[in-house]
């Protein structure tokens, strides 16, 4: 029998459902060396805990995260609620030597996030950020091929997220379905919630982001309070596109909004090199589209490749090639990354560390817009 690790899950909302649904599937596709056990799963209105909890699986729940921190029976806190909730709860989950899986981004500024990475580091505990995309097998198979050098030289890395779902005045700001409008509760809009996806995925790509220059947009300046009722200003960033300089001299070029009317979860990215280049859209995620300079001119072309074969990143643990898995795979690879690190005492990226970067990167962008300056990234 395999070791058990029981998970304590604070915070039942829509990313709450995608960890929960990982943990349940791990160890029936991947050979982990331990059976994730959902413990307990902690949410404000215990109705809607208990419902979680009946639903999928949970043996307990409770309304009150410092129970789930004080319980020693768990092993990982996994932390799913509201950006400015994370640093309290994974300092306490630290010093409390569990492992911890956090949301992204991180925090909400770079003071916090560094105080969160002192934290784990001082207590030497298992932690990880979920930025989910880098294990989409198309995005993973895309970072081989960077790593091995196909690409050559890399001139140029640009990235889209794209969305529509605020375009209307009338949805509020705040509460427990609209929080990522409320900057109190998210730190920031677009910048945070989308680009820090990209940024992430990027940096691993394509290494550090030295330099960027950026500007956002509050297209609506006031809304309603979703749980007061009063109208208020918006304080966060609706749209966002910057510019930067990567270490290795390409250029990047970024743009997030939450008003690209048409678009639910446009996240394309597309890589230049000498030699080669990629493309990626996650309305397709399966596909990786790739450009070889190498190959005859007479059949020289974009390739669809599509990531489904068994010796492809992650595809050999699902079904047979051809067949696809989608976007909840990615948590399910995520989950086992970090049980088979855990046991070999490995940290998994990307780290609370890892994840800091991302956050210098994202509040540069944010003080650049506000300035109208390039702003210099300090990496410690
Ligand atoms: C926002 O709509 C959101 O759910 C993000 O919070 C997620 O991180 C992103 O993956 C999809 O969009």
């Amino acid at each position: 029998m395999k070791k058990t690790l029981n998970i304590g899950l604070i915070g039942y909302g829509f990313m709450g459902r995608t960890h929960s649904n990982a943990y349940r599937k791990v160890s029936n596709f991947f050979d982990v060396p331990y059976k994730p056990v959902l413990k307990t799963v902690c949410g404000l209105d215990e109705a809607q805990a208990r419902a979680f909890a009946d639903q999928w699986g949970y043996e307990s729940y409770c309304t009150d995260w410092r129970q789930v921190i004080a319980d020693d029976t768990i092993d990982v806190v996994d932390i799913c609620v509201p950006n400015n909730m994370h640093a309290e709860i994974a300092i306490a989950a630290a010093q409390a030597g569990k492992a911890i899986c956090c949301e992204k981004p991180l925090a909400l500024n770079v003071a916090e996030a560094e105080r969160m990475v002192a934290a784990v580091e001082k207590a030497g505990v298992a932690n990880l950020v979920s930025f989910n995309y880098r294990r989409v097998p198309a995005v993973t198979l895309a970072k081989q091929l960077i790593d091995e050098g196909r690409l050559g030289r890399i001139f140029h890395y640009r990235a889209n997220f794209l969305q529509d779902w605020t375009i209307s005045k009338d949805v509020p700001q705040g509460g427990m379905a609209t929080w990522r409008l409320d900057a109190k509760a998210a730190g920031s809009g677009v910048t945070g919630d989308l680009l820090a996806h990209c940024i992430d995925t990027a940096m691993w790509h394509n290494g550090a982001i030295t330099s960027v220059s950026a500007m956002t947009e509050t297209f609506i300046k006031e809304r309603k309070n979703a749980e007061t009722g009063k109208v208020e200003p918006v304080g966060i960033d609706d749209a966002c596109t910057f510019m930067c300089r990567f270490d290795n001299g390409s250029l990047g070029n970024f743009e997030s909004t939450r008003y690209a009317r048409g678009h639910k979860a446009l996240y394309t990215f597309e890589i230049n090199g000498e030699n080669a280049s990629i493309a990626w859209d996650l309305h397709d995620l399966h596909r990786l589209s790739y450009f070889d300079h190498a190959d005859d001119s007479i059949v020289r072309g974009w390739r669809n490749v599509h990531v489904t074969d068994g010796d492809m990143p992650y595809m050999g643990k699902w079904w047979v090639p051809g067949l696809q898995i989608g976007y909840e795979h990615s948590f399910v690879h995520q989950v086992a990354d970090f049980l088979e690190d855990m046991a070999q005492g490995k940290p998994t990226s990307p780290t609370f560390r890892e994840a800091l970067a991302t956050q210098r990167v994202c509040e540069a962008v944010l003080t650049s817009a506000k300035s109208k300056s390039w702003q210099t990234i300090k990496q410690p």
